[in-house]
């Protein structure tokens, strides 16, 4: 089989997350290619030795960008704050290779847009952007309810993604702050469930109605270590405080290209909700809602049955063949996790590069544009208090 030799910028949560992607893939998929965990990039060469020994990676630099362009390497995978895609997702792309992107696709529309130009040119490369939730089973699964047309006219879209680590105690990481990472809820968690609501819907939201965004916690703690694997980390022995300068929540109201109307909400402030990204659709033949937090399973609505025994059905999406990626998994119930999105997810990118199809539709630099566009669409909107086409957002 032919390899696949990957590089992999990020060592932090989203480069966990990742590198056991790589590890697990082939011995859960049958791919067309074989990965191999070649290069891992980082900053802090110490950390960096002890992940790619813990992880298995070949080699390990801090020189990011003879890495990428390095001409073993056929895969770069981009795990770092967005301020970084796209001058590494630029130059991987110009030296000829496939790029896979954390999410959101950029900080800022002008960066996406470069990166999205530069993706264009580059012919022969294929891109992917880690919107991970579409490949859980369920998820995947109300795609194609939606797209059999199992949900019928669309009326109502109600997304929401709350998490509440991002209080007064957590310091001043990148999250926090415009220059690194564009906006802050709203890029990280909004950006999730516009995707998955395009997704699913199959539709394109065409305005952003009103927007409302708030900090709340405007001063936080500077910390020399941001957090090792996960995402917030302590302010221990912090003595200085910084300025946070990005949204805490954001919510907005938006219309669907075929009439449908949509809620967006996304909060680290929803004390109580973890990781609680949901998503409600209603349409005149049927509805569906998912929770993240309890993601085995699709609640599905068929308003074409019988009146007398319409009602929620509560799905378990773990049953092959019915369930999209269940076959590669346990028997019925032996229920998935986070990671498995992922891993499903590497899968389908191995199978694109090798020119197959993937399970269900895979978000490439083109589609993610698209998410960005709503992104801008719904700030530009907090900004001027006023109803913003996402057609303006060029
Ligand atoms: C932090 O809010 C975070 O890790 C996001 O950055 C991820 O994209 C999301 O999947 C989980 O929460």
């Amino acid at each position: 089989m032919k390899p696949i030799n990957i590089c992999l910028v990020g060592q932090k949560f989203m480069g966990r997350t990742h590198s056991n992607a790589f590890l697990k893939v082939g011995k859960f998929f049958d791919c067309p290619r074989d990965p191999v965990m070649h290069t891992i990039c980082g900053r802090n060469l110490a950390e960096l030795r002890e992940f790619q020994s813990r992880w298995g990676w070949k080699h390990a630099t801090t020189d990011w960008r003879a890495a990428v362009t390095d001409a073993q390497i056929h895969l770069v995978d981009i795990g770092t704050p967005n301020h970084l895609h796209k001058e590494m997702a630029i130059a991987a792309l110009e030296a000829g290779k496939h790029v896979a992107c954390e999410k959101p696709l950029a900080g800022t529309l002008a960066d996406a847009r470069d990166m999205l130009v530069a993706a264009r040119r580059a012919k022969q490369s294929k891109t992917f952007v880690w919107y991970n939730y579409r490949r859980c089973p369920a998820v995947a699964l109300a795609h194609q309810l939606a797209r059999a047309g199992r949900l019928g006219r669309i009326y109502h879209v109600r997304a929401h993604y709350l998490q509440d680590w991002g209080g007064p105690d957590v310091p001043l990481l990148w999250r926090f702050q415009k220059k690194y990472a564009g906006s802050g809820a709203h890029g990280d968690l909004n950006a999730h469930i516009i995707d998955m609501a395009r997704f699913i819907t199959g539709d394109e939201i065409t305005e952003v109605v009103g927007s409302i965004a708030e900090t709340f916690i405007k001063e936080r703690a500077i910390v020399d270590e941001g957090p090792r694997g996960g995402i917030a980390g302590g302010t221990r022995g912090a003595k200085r405080k910084g300025k946070g300068d990005v949204d805490d929540a954001v919510l907005f109201l938006a219309r669907f290209k075929q009439g449908a109307i949509a809620t967006f909400e996304a909060t680290r402030l929803a004390t109580g909700n973890q990781n609680k990204n949901g998503i409600e659709i209603n349409g005149d033949k049927g509805s569906i809602r998912f929770n993240f937090e309890d993601m085995n399973y699709l609640d599905y609505y068929d308003a074409t049955a019988e009146r007398k025994v319409q009602g929620w059905t509560r799905i378990m999406a773990t049953h092959a063949p019915d369930h999209p990626y269940a076959g590669n998994w346990w028997p019925d119930a032996h229920i998935l996790g986070y990671e498995h999105g992922f891993i499903n997810q590497t899968a389908d990118m191995l199978n694109i590069i090798a020119g197959k199809k993937p399970v269900v539709p895979m978000p490439d630099f083109e589609d993610a544009y698209k998410t960005q566009q709503v992104l801008e669409a719904a700030i530009v909107s907090a900004e001027d208090r006023r109803a913003v086409k996402t057609a303006e957002m060029e």
